[in-house]
């Protein structure tokens, strides 16, 4: 017999302004912006019908520091919804939405929310368990100490669970509660919610600690299925079970391309291709194209500068509501062979490449952009180094070829 229930979510991002996709329909972008307002709905629902004892928010309710009024009015209105039907709600504010005195303010009275000194919540269910909740919320945006250790020993209560927006200690830079896996289990916790991380997933399942993962992922790097962790007991431990609340999936579609590609045959492949993988929800497609080698440098520069895409846009502006996607970047898989220039001792040049593409001088490039937090992470990550390698060794490849078909025209 289930005698706990609950609502794990983290990482709602309210207010997400998914930056960069602007170049989207309007009426899409609207419902892209609307889509984690939409997958909150859904948990709401979920938590009603499936009669929740509580839910808990584990962090980053809010992209920002300051939220929008619509975005307050927005939660408060769904949280009032579940204290109407009977389902406390428990809440801390992370890195995004650090403790600031005017959003505690917005959340209706009912809810309870933590400090930024770790406490204790006690809730007891209908039929009797006895509940502590343990957490706290970010009183700033970085949150650099251990603050597992100043989480209660667990208590003599039927289950015990903690709730903690942080990331795994690695490396020097910890600025989000850090913590390691072992040390979680020392609790002897029956549950750890997370929050923080934006990809659901399990580190450990007895007990079960778990990140929820952001509601609805909001770039390319939050890919697959998004949503939030519906939690209930048998056999007196806790099991998360992940439900999608999702509208929108970013996915990337592989497309092989060849000598016999032209800009039309590619549109009807890559229509098949979406047909093909098409899903429950909303698909928004990085084509990653393959075996440019073989095409013409002119389709390859129509490829890389846009020019195909913005032809291929009048197509799915009329078909994006029917196929459930839309394409937004075209990524192009770098040629295999390099570029040979014949001047030059390919070994040296493969030397330069690694020379120049290195964390170190990207970091460099990017010079103040470093400051912004989101950009910093981006930046440092491989596949971002990767992909401007990628995309340098195309263009040169490419303006190699072209150079070589304008020097054979001058010679006819
Ligand atoms: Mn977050």
């Amino acid at each position: 017999m289930t005698e706990l229930k609950f609502i794990h979510a983290a990482d709602l991002h309210l207010d997400s302004p998914f930056l960069g996709m602007q170049q989207l329909p309007a009426a899409l972008w609207q419902r892209l912006h609307d889509a984690p307002f939409q997958a909150v709905k859904r948990l709401v629902a979920t938590a009603i019908e499936q009669q929740v004892d509580f839910v808990v928010l584990v962090g980053d309710l809010f992209d920002r520091e300051t939220q929008s009024i619509r975005a307050q009015v927005f939660l408060a209105e769904q949280l009032q919804l579940l204290i109407d039907h009977h389902i406390s709600v428990f809440v801390s504010y992370g890195n995004h939405d650090h403790l600031t005195e005017n959003h505690v303010l917005t959340l209706p009275t009912e809810v309870a929310v933590f400090s930024a000194d770790v406490e204790t919540k006690h809730f007891t269910t209908q039929t009797g368990e006895r509940v502590a909740i343990s957490g706290f919320s970010y009183p700033q945006r970085w949150l650099e100490t251990n603050m597992v250790t100043h989480f209660p020993e667990r208590g003599t209560v039927d289950y015990q669970i903690g709730l903690l927006h942080g990331a795994i200690k690695q490396g020097d830079e910890n600025h989000y509660a850090p913590f390691t896996v072992s040390e979680l289990q020392a609790t002897h916790y029956d549950y750890w919610a997370l929050g923080h991380i934006h990809k659901p997933q399990l580190l450990a399942s007895q007990p079960e600690i778990v990140y929820a993962g952001t509601i609805q992922g909001r770039n390319k790097l939050e890919d697959g299925p998004h949503g939030f962790e519906l939690v209930s007991s048998s056999t007196g431990q806790l099991h998360a079970e992940f439900i999608r609340a999702d509208q929108f999936e970013w996915l990337t579609l592989n497309i092989q391309v060849n000598a016999d590609t032209t800009d039309e045959s590619l549109m009807s492949q890559v229509e098949n291709a979406i047909i093909d993988a098409k899903q429950s929800v909303f698909g928004l497609i990085e084509l990653q194209i393959s075996g440019i080698e073989t095409l013409s440098p002119a389709l390859v520069s129509r490829l890389t500068d846009g020019t195909w895409l913005a032809r291929f846009d009048q197509q799915q502006r009329r078909r994006y509501d029917e196929q459930g996607a839309w394409v937004y970047s075209i990524s192009v898989a770098a040629p295999k062979q390099t570029v040979t220039y014949a001047q030059l001792d390919a070994k040296y040049w493969a030397q330069a490449g690694d020379a120049v593409f290195t964390p170190d001088n990207l970091q460099q490039t990017a010079g103040r952009l470093m400051q912004y937090d989101f950009l910093a992470t981006h930046i440092k990550q491989d596949e971002t180094l990767k992909a401007i390698t990628e995309a340098a060794k195309t263009e040169l490849f490419n303006q190699a070829r072209l150079e070589e078909e304008q020097d054979a025209d001058h010679q006819a």
